[in-house]
């Protein structure tokens, strides 16, 4: 049975080799959109299917019984215990349109339960990792630091990052919300990628997420990431994350956003 160290060992490789193909292969006119999805915006590149492709070889090459989901569809059963979960670009618009927040992310569960995870900014040089009851750290030119959220940051000092869904009516709703948090907070980020949301909250680079509407794949690395900074990841009261809703701070932090948030009705469109 394979250790989480060794699970992340993997992950890292993987990701980080998605990461070097998507740069060097990225057609410099942009990658052509091969498919959308929920909406004319949602779309999947011809660079997304590929990376998910290489990752899935990748990883099945060294580990052949273990299941997978992936976002562009790749979802198999496995023997093992261990599930690969991945999204091959989080942050697709970013990357169609050039802007440097996108990432690869990969988590290794076992048994349900995410015990490592790797998050990939090839354009930023970064590369964030996390192993169930080891920390979390992010590495970098800069060098290698653990990872710590802020703690007890009081709402109108929080910088807090959202998203959007990628439907008209999900985003009519998700601006009424907004509008009932922005005049409490310091200020709000739409960055365009969930998993580095999250990462950068495990960094202290933000001081909350919230967000309807994310996958597994989205968030299964960066939730590992920020519990081992010490934040909190979950739902509305209590539940865990889900496609209904997902939120994230540290201590203190959390407790004034969701009693912000709760009344707001985020979870619905
Ligand atoms: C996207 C996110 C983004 C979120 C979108 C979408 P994709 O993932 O990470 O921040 O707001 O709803 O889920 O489609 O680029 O993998």
């Amino acid at each position: 049975m394979s250790t989480p160290e060794e699970l992340l060992d993997l992950a890292v490789r993987t990701a980080r080799a998605a990461g070097r193909m998507l740069v060097e292969d990225r057609p410099a006119a942009g990658p052509d959109v091969v498919q959308t999805k929920s909406s004319p915006t949602d779309v999947v590149t011809q660079m997304d299917r590929a990376a998910e492709k290489l990752i899935i070889e990748r990883i099945r090459a060294e580990r052949p019984d273990d299941a997978f989901l992936g976002e562009e569809g790749g979802e198999s059963a496995g023997a093992s215990g261990v599930r690969w979960v991945i999204d091959p670009i989080d942050g697709t618009v970013n990357y169609l349109y050039d802007l440097p927040d996108w990432a690869v992310s990969i988590a290794a569960e076992r048994d349900g339960t995410a015990v490592a995870g790797a998050v990939v900014l090839p354009r930023r040089g970064e590369l964030f990792t996390a192993t169930l009851g080891g920390g979390a750290f992010l590495e970098s030119a800069a060098g290698r630091r653990r990872l710590h959220v802020n703690a007890d940051v009081p709402l109108a000092s929080a910088l807090v990052a959202t998203g959007f869904g990628y439907s008209a009516a999900r985003r009519a709703h998700q601006a009424r919300v907004l509008t009932g948090v922005v005049p409490h907070v310091r200020d709000i980020r739409r960055g365009g990628s969930a998993c580095n949301d999250l990462c950068a909250l495990a960094a202290g680079r933000v001081d909350a997420y919230y967000e309807r509407g994310v996958q597994a794949w989205d968030v299964a690395a960066g939730a590992l990431i920020v519990t081992e900074a010490g934040g909190r990841v979950e739902g509305l009261n209590g539940a865990p994350t889900s496609p209904e809703f997902a939120m994230a701070a540290g201590p203190g932090t959390f407790e004034a956003l969701h009693a912000l948030l709760a009344p707001l009705d985020p979870a619905h469109d």
